[in-house]
C-alpha cells in the first residue's frame, strides 16, 4: 500500500508547519531533509536526532530523506570525490542507526530541476510552475539562474541553494569534460562505494530522474527514460539501488510511459513523486492539480500500476499549483498539495475496493 508522506523542508524553511501536515487525512509521515547543510558534508548524528524528535514529537514519522545531495566532485569524478564519498558514507550510517532506511537523491551536475516560469497563472487564477524550451535555449546560465533565484520569493528552492551555485561559470567550466558516458561510469563507482554501508544499514537508495528528462545548457542528463534507468540498475543489480518514480520529471517526456515504466521497475521503486503536467506541444508545458481531467497524464493508471506491482513504500504528492493566497516556496504550498493527497489516497482507496469485489 501506498504510505502517504508530504515533503517538509524543516521549521526554519517551510511555511508549513507539521501540526498542519498532520492533519491531512492519511498522512503518515514526512519526507524531510537537514536543508542548511551543504552538499558534501556529514550530517551529525546529534541534528538527525532533533529532527527524528521534532517530527515524532507532531505524532509523525521520517518515512525517508530527500535529499542528501551529492557533492559536484562525486558526480565530475575529480580526485577529492573519495572524500566526499566518505562523508556521504558516514551519513547514511548516521541515518540507518537512526532508523531512517529510504534516502532520495539525484545525479543531475550543476542545476537541480529546472523551470522558466515559477508562477504562471492559469485560467482559475492558481499559479504553477511551468517550462519553455526555447527560453532555457536563448538564455545564459547565469542569468537564467539570476532570474530563477530572484522570482523564488525569497525562499531558498531545493537544488538552487545560492552557496552552490554563486558561480555557475566555474561549475560549468568543470563539468566541460563530462558527457553522459563519463557521469554514468562516476554514479556507478558511487553506487558501488556506498553499497556495503547501505546494506548494512538496509537503506534504500532512490534515485530522482533528471527533470525535464533531457539535457539542458548543454549538461549531461542520464537518468530519463526506462532504458536508461534499467542500465543503471544492471549496472548495480542490487534492491538497495532503486528509484524515485516521479511522475512528473519522467513525464516532462511524452514518450515516456509512465504506468508501462512502473510496472517494468517493479521491486526497484523505493518512493513515488505523483503529479501531473498539462502538455501543449514538445518542450511546453506547465504543471496542473493533481486530477486526471486538470492536466495531460491519467493518475488513475499511475496509481494502479503502483498498486499492482505491491508497491509499499512512501509516495508523496509532488508539487501542487499556489492557490488561495498562499505564499509559500513555489510548489510546495499546503493546499494543492493537501488536495493531491487526498486524491491519490482516493484512488488507491478505489482500486483495493474494486479488486476485492472482484
Ligand atoms: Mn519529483
Amino acid at each position: 500500500m501506498l504510505h502517504m508522506t508530504l515533503r517538509w523542508f524543516g521549521k526554519k524553511f517551510d511555511t508549513v508547519p507539521l501540526k498542519y501536515i498532520r492533519q491531512i487525512p492519511g498522512v503518515e509521515g514526512v519526507i524531510t531533509t537537514l536543508y542548511d547543510i551543504p552538499a558534501g558534508e556529514v550530517w551529525p548524528i546529534e541534528r538527525i536526532r532533533e529532527l527524528k524528535a521534532e517530527v515524532e514529537a507532531a505524532d509523525l514519522k521520517i518515512l525517508g530523506i530527500e535529499s542528501v545531495n551529492i557533492h559536484d566532485a562525486i558526480k565530475i569524478g575529480n580526485d577529492d570525490r573519495e572524500q566526499y564519498i566518505d562523508n556521504y558514507i558516514t551519513t547514511l550510517e548516521n541515518l540507518g542507526k537512526e532508523g531512517i532506511t529510504m534516502v532520495c537523491y539525484n545525479f543531475m551536475p550543476v542545476f537541480d530541476w529546472t523551470r522558466t516560469d515559477l508562477a504562471k497563472e492559469r485560467p482559475d487564477g492558481s499559479t504553477v510552475l511551468a517550462y519553455n524550451e526555447e527560453v532555457v535555449k536563448s538564455i545564459d546560465p547565469q542569468l537564467f539562474f539570476d532570474q530563477t533565484t530572484a522570482s523564488s520569493e525569497g525562499f531558498v528552492m531545493p537544488g538552487w541553494e545560492p552557496e552552490r551555485l554563486a558561480k555557475v561559470k566555474e561549475l560549468f567550466e568543470a563539468y566541460k569534460n563530462v558527457d553522459d558516458e563519463k557521469l554514468f561510469e562516476n554514479l556507478v563507482y558511487f553506487l558501488k562505494r556506498i553499497q556495503p554501508t547501505a546494506e548494512k544499514y538496509n537503506i534504500k537508495m532512490a534515485i530522482h530522474p533528471d527533470d525535464p528528462a533531457w539535457p539542458v545548457f548543454g549538461l549531461p542528463r542520464i537518468i530519463t527514460s526506462l532504458d536508461r534507468i534499467k542500465r543503471l540498475m544492471s549496472a548495480v543489480d542490487a534492491p538497495f539501488n532503486g528509484v524515485t518514480f516521479c511522475a512528473g520529471s519522467y513525464g516532462t517526456n511524452p514518450k515516456n510511459d509512465l504506468p508501462g515504466m512502473i510496472r517494468a521497475l517493479e521491486g526497484r521503486i523505493h518512493f513515488a513523486h505523483v503529479r501531473n503536467l498539462h502538455h501543449f506541444e514538445d518542450g511546453v508545458f506547465e504543471e496542473a492539480a493533481h486530477l486526471s481531467r486538470d492536466g495531460s497524464f491519467d493518475l488513475y493508471e499511475i496509481v494502479k500500476a503502483l498498486h499492482d506491482i505491491g508497491f509499499d513504500g512512501p509516495v508523496r504528492p509532488d508539487h501542487g499549483r499556489m492557490i488561495w493566497d498562499e505564499v509559500a516556496m513555489p510548489g510546495y504550498g499546503l493546499y494543492d498539495r493537501a488536495l493531491g493527497a487526498t486524491y491519490i489516497l482516493g484512488l488507491e482507496e478505489a482500486i483495493i475496493k474494486n479488486e476485492k469485489a472482484k
